[in-house]
């Protein structure tokens, strides 16, 4: 891939949508025009749809669904919260790469890539990343909270998680606590949150936030095809990987801001509503230990008050939670 390919989308995706010759892309580079025509047909075998017009020049017709960092980053450029940005074809996963990037600084950034090959959930549960079809992503924050903060954090961003999926639903997009989005009963989104801390408090916090964006039902393979749904299942009207990811990091900067500055108390309602557990009976799983009841109320501290069939109270702070 030339390392071009990057700058001139980019100078593409700003000049959209004029037409832009490719002398000028030429010059901005130095490069030549061959080089850059060269460019712009492998951009056009990639997918995008470029329109080339004789002594007009070139135009990005519309977004690709490709991840571009040429695109991305200044798509991106008015977050306050990350402090650069990673745009990958493919990695094993965005969360082991995230580990990886944030030792030694004390960076903010988001990974995001086309695909993972080795996607995981909770529990090293396995994780399907389809090549193209969703948006899997790993952000790494820095707040100045004690470790015990992480579960509430963990709260506020499944809200902006929400959020920016019902913009683009027709369908009640609800949280499943601690760690799903659901849409019609089955899943839509996956998110974990893991830290590394010591003892004055916490380093970074790591978020994997996995999407089903682009998949058709067919496109769901095994128990999936019972359990899974996407964005694009129950979109309103046609949209754009580039234009969603853009809305849901807006939903995580505001969230995180929030967490930053409130209690869980200011979201309460707004994440009791949100959430789709309650008045049925559910099989929790903490650690070993499974048993059945029903969720009654989360607490002023993002606590799950659950009563189990022999009338015991408990507050779960994370289990996992079957129907
Ligand atoms: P989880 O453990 O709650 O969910 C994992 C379970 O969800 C699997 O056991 C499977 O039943 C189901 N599942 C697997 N893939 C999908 C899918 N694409 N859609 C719906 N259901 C699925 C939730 O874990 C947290 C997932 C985080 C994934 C992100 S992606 C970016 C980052 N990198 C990475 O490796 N993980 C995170």
């Amino acid at each position: 891939m030339s390392k071009y390919l990057k700058d001139v989308i980019n100078i593409l995706y700003k000049q959209r949508p004029d037409y832009v010759s490719g002398q000028y892309i030429a010059e901005q580079l130095k490069i030549s025009r061959t080089a850059v025509k060269k460019i712009i047909d492998q951009l056009k075998s990639e997918g995008c749809e470029i329109d080339s017009i004789n002594h007009k020049g070139h135009c990005l017709n519309t977004l690709p669904e490709k991840w571009y960092s040429g695109i991305v980053k200044p798509m991106l450029q008015a977050n306050n919260v990350f402090d650069h940005i990673k745009v990958l074809e493919t990695t094993p996963s965005t969360q082991i790469e995230a580990k990886q990037k944030l030792v030694g600084n004390s960076d903010t950034f988001l990974i995001l890539s086309d695909e993972q090959t080795k996607g995981k959930g909770r529990f090293n549960r396995p994780w399907s990343s389809s090549k193209g079809k969703g948006l899997w992503m790993s952000i790494v924050l820095r707040p100045q909270v004690p470790f015990n903060m992480l579960a509430k954090f963990n709260l506020f961003l499944a809200l902006g998680i929400r959020d920016a999926i019902q913009q683009y639903s027709d369908h009640h997009v609800s949280v499943k606590w601690p760690n799903d989005i659901y849409i019609d009963g089955k899943k839509v989104c996956g998110f974990l949150t893991e830290m590394v801390a010591n003892s004055d408090g916490i380093e970074a916090v790591i978020c994997g936030i996995g999407i089903n964006m682009n998949h058709l039902p067919e496109d769901f393979t095994g128990e999936l095809q019972q359990k899974a749904t996407s964005v694009k299942i129950h979109a309103q009207s046609e949209f754009n990987r580039y234009e969603f990811l853009n809305t849901l990091v807006n939903n995580i900067e505001y969230r995180y801001n929030q967490f930053l500055e409130e209690p869980f108390a200011t979201i309460r309602d707004e994440y009791i509503n949100a959430s789709n557990i309650w008045g049925r009976e559910l099989k929790f799983t903490e650690n070993d230990k499974q048993f059945y009841g029903e969720a009654k109320d989360i607490d002023e501290d993002g606590f799950l008050i659950v009563i189990d069939k022999d009338h015991n109270q408990h507050r779960l702070i994370s289990a996992d939670i079957d129907w």
